[in-house]
């Protein structure tokens, strides 16, 4: 098999909704040496968009969504460890969460492991995160960035009320914000006062790079 082959298993996999498949051709493509990165970005990513597309033109329902998001997290769960390797010295503090009333977490789990490659020590919110509990982190955390994710239209505001908070808490000038997640733009991230935005993992980790290089 190619390994173009077994890149299209992994993300039919998750089209699917078959956990136990991703899992076999997750590993399948380790033992073959496909670049972990490839697998994220070109398997297990693209099943879970076309599940997103699938959904959105009225062919899966909730449960569908639900079972290609396990089968991407179990797949997820292979890949970690060869993308984390082993731990450094911390390059800063990240704290990272999905806002209130959002329960994506499939790219914030993402951004949150590729930002521990780089060497960043991350302290990982969750779901469902109220404004108080992010502020509350960075008073007591201390962290150099803080990383707020949504991927609802009707949960992006969140990403403002969390900046206009820290604001009235006196602590925006002590902390970096960034925000993503595929509903939110630059545009947005201007409009709210973010001092940056990215649109994948990777170039979240440029972004917190260049943000604390300054
Ligand atoms: Co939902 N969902 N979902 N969902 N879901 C979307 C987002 C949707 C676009 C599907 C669709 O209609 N096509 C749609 C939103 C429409 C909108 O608001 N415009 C939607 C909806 C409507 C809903 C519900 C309301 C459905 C319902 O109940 N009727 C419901 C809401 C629940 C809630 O949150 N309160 C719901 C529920 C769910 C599940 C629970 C079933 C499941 C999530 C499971 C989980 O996370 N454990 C789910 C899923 C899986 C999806 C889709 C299919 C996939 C999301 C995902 O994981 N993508 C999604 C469709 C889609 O996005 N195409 C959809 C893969 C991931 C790697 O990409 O999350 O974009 P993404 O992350 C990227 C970048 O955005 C960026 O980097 C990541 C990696 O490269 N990024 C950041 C993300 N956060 C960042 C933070 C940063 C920087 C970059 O700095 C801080």
């Amino acid at each position: 098999m190619t390994g173009e082959e077994i890149l299209a298993e992994v993300m039919n996999a998750v089209i699917e909704g078959e956990e136990e498949l991703a899992e076999k051709w997750v590993q399948e493509a380790i033992n073959q040496q496909i670049d972990p990165l490839e697998v994220l970005n070109n398997g297990l990513t693209k099943g879970i968009e076309i599940v997103g597309k699938k959904f959105a033109d009225g062919y899966y329902f909730l449960p569908d969504m639900l079972l290609g998001a396990k089968a991407m997290e179990r797949g997820i769960g292979l890949l970690e460890p060869l993308l984390v390797g082993e731990k450094r010295k911390a390059a800063g503090k990240v704290i990272m969460g999905t806002v209130e009333g959002d329960l994506h977490e499939i790219g914030k789990n993402i951004v949150v492991m590729m930002l521990k490659t780089a060497g960043y020590q991350v302290n990982d919110l969750g779901v469902d995160v109220p404004a108080a509990r992010f502020v509350e982190a960075v008073r007591a955390e201390k962290p150099q960035v803080v990383g707020i994710s949504a991927l609802l239209t009707t949960t992006i505001a969140r990403q403002q009320e969390i900046i206009e908070l820290l604001i009235e808490e006196g602590l925006r000038k002590e902390v970096k914000v960034i925000v993503g997640g595929a509903p939110i733009n630059q545009r947005w991230a201007d409009e709210i006062g973010a001092d940056g935005y990215a649109e994948d993992a990777m170039r979240a980790v440029d972004l917190v790079r260049n943000l604390l290089k300054n």
